[in-house]
């Protein structure tokens, strides 16, 4: 594939057609779809850090904003936005804190009393002693949505204390079939960054008496599963004889979780410098983080254990994950010197193998931008039944660092993938998306900054659509090719 002129996107409520982008990093495009066939345009910019965009069945886009802690209604057509709710007391000076994700009631507007907003947010648990980064948590809200109106309001907190930090925060809420509320921590950014001296948590377990106290602090890296009034099901998972809000262990920093038609919960998690996963989720299971990133495979990856060096603060951090790069005294493993059971991913993106060069100059200084993840955001299902010749069933996954929405086409069954695509490419940051109901239109919301792959290959802060909604529709007649 050589086209690489990225479509760029100007101006507000135009149809622009869109130009694609295919990159020789990507797996190979198996799915001769003709691209000619979408339209593009942007359906709303200005947005302060969009980050959870849901088609609600008012046929609006319900949008939280991560930094103003905002939802707004947002019409499809027209790109008219309503604010429904700004929260006061959303921590949000980080790029992973603020308001992040928010389900609705699958009830929502039926007429039978159901019309709650669940919201995922940051704060700051002690307020008043002048420092709003000395205690961030997060909580778990509940608002209703007064018709009439046009308003959010009465929130009541299903859950509070959960651990929250300045990295990872994971903040993805979705509502099962079962009834539940299912939403994801990442382990806070543990082992790296400004954090490198603090242990990763991802595979430790509540204890009893934690739970019995409400000390929720060994949630991180985990996806909770609670009852729509933030309690613990009697069904959820006994994991080492402890029943808790946790149902699935051993994340990194998941940010996407949505359920197939026949139940199938799938996950997106973002590796470190590879091995993004894709997962299927069941109780109870651990997901390998950190001994195992992607496969058990020993490729282009130790688990360094930097807290355990005795003069952590004095070493210099590298991400470099291999032994030859990592000072004497930071103990490491490989992924097989652990034994633990554990659940692989039903896909990478993308492991690569040992000796492989992570420091790309084509990024120059941002060279994580050309590393092999792509930093998955979000995920979304797109029915076996879709008018788009050739996606159903796939899975829809949108990605920071590459902006994109990558395509995994399932097997028959679901329980597997059997191709990828990159599609709709532009120089932004993917952060979620919403697919139309009648399945031709995707909209996608982009970060209001940061540094995303540029038109070049290269890394860029000169974002084309910050903060904005895009939106790609479908315009072929849906016959098979
Ligand atoms: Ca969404
Ligand atoms: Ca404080
Ligand atoms: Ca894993
Ligand atoms: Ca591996």
């Amino acid at each position: 594939m050589t086209r690489s002129i990225l479509g760029i996107l100007l101006g507000t409520a135009l149809s622009i057609p869109m130009a694609w982008a295919q990159e020789a990093e990507a797996p190979p495009a198996g799915n001769a779809l003709a691209l000619e066939t979408f339209s593009g345009r942007v359906l709303a910019s200005g947005l302060e850090g969009p980050w959870e965009v849901t088609w609600g069945p008012d046929d609006m886009l319900w949008v939280t904003e991560r930094s103003a802690g905002r939802v707004s209604r947002i019409n499809p057509e027209t790109g008219e936005k309503t604010e429904l709710l700004r929260i006061d007391d959303v921590l949000s000076d980080a790029q992973h804190q603020g308001l992040l994700g928010m389900a609705l009631h699958p009830d929502l507007l039926k007429g039978d009393g159901n019309n709650y907003v669940y919201l995922y947010h940051t704060y700051d648990s002690t307020p008043d002693n002048g420092d709003d980064q000395d205690a961030p948590r997060a909580k778990i809200v509940r608002v209703a949505y007064d018709e009439a109106a046009g308003t959010l309001g009465e929130p009541t907190e299903l859950i509070s204390g959960i651990p929250a930090g300045n990295d990872h925060n994971g903040g993805r809420l979705k509502i099962g079939p079962d009834g539940m509320l299912y939403a994801t921590l990442g382990e806070q950014g543990a082992n790296q960054f400004g954090n490198w001296c603090k242990p990763i948590e991802a595979q430790r377990l509540p204890t009893a008496e934690e739970v019995g106290a409400e000390d929720w602090s060994a949630y991180k890296g985990k996806t909770l599963r609670m009852n729509l009034d933030g309690s613990i099901p009697e069904d959820n998972p006994e994991i080492e004889g402890v029943r808790s809000h946790v149902f699935t262990y051993g994340h990194r920093n998941p940010q996407g979780i949505v359920f197939g038609p026949d139940g199938t919960l799938y996950q997106s998690e973002h590796g470190a410098n590879a091995d993004d996963e894709i997962n299927i989720l069941e109780g109870g299971i651990n997901f390998g983080w950190p001994h195992v990133a992607g496969f058990r495979d020993n490729q282009a990856y130790v688990y360094a254990n930097w807290s355990e060096a005795p003069n952590c603060e004095d070493l210099t951090w590298t991400n470099l994950m291999d032994e030859e790069s990592l000072p004497d005294e930071v103990p490491f493993e490989k992924e097989t010197d652990w034994d633990g059971d554990f659940a692989e991913p039903l896909k990478t993106l993308f492991t690569v193998p040992n000796g492989y060069d992570f420091e790309d100059e084509a990024c120059g200084d941002l060279f994580f931008i050309c590393r092999p993840g792509v930093a998955p955001s979000s995920i979304d299902y797109y029915p076996e039944d879709g008018p788009i010749p050739g996606w159903g069933p796939s899975l829809l996954v949108t990605t920071l660092k590459n902006g994109a929405v990558y395509r995994l086409l399932l097997t028959g069954d679901g329980q597997g993938i059997r191709d990828i695509d990159r599609l709709f490419g532009t120089v932004n940051r993917y952060r979620d998306l919403a697919i139309a109901p009648d399945n031709r239109t995707i909209c996608v919301a982009t970060d209001a900054g940061g540094i995303a792959r540029g038109a070049d290959a290269g890394a860029t802060d000169k974002l084309a659509n910050p903060g904005s909604i895009l939106v790609f529709t479908y315009t072929g007649d849906g016959a098979a090719e």
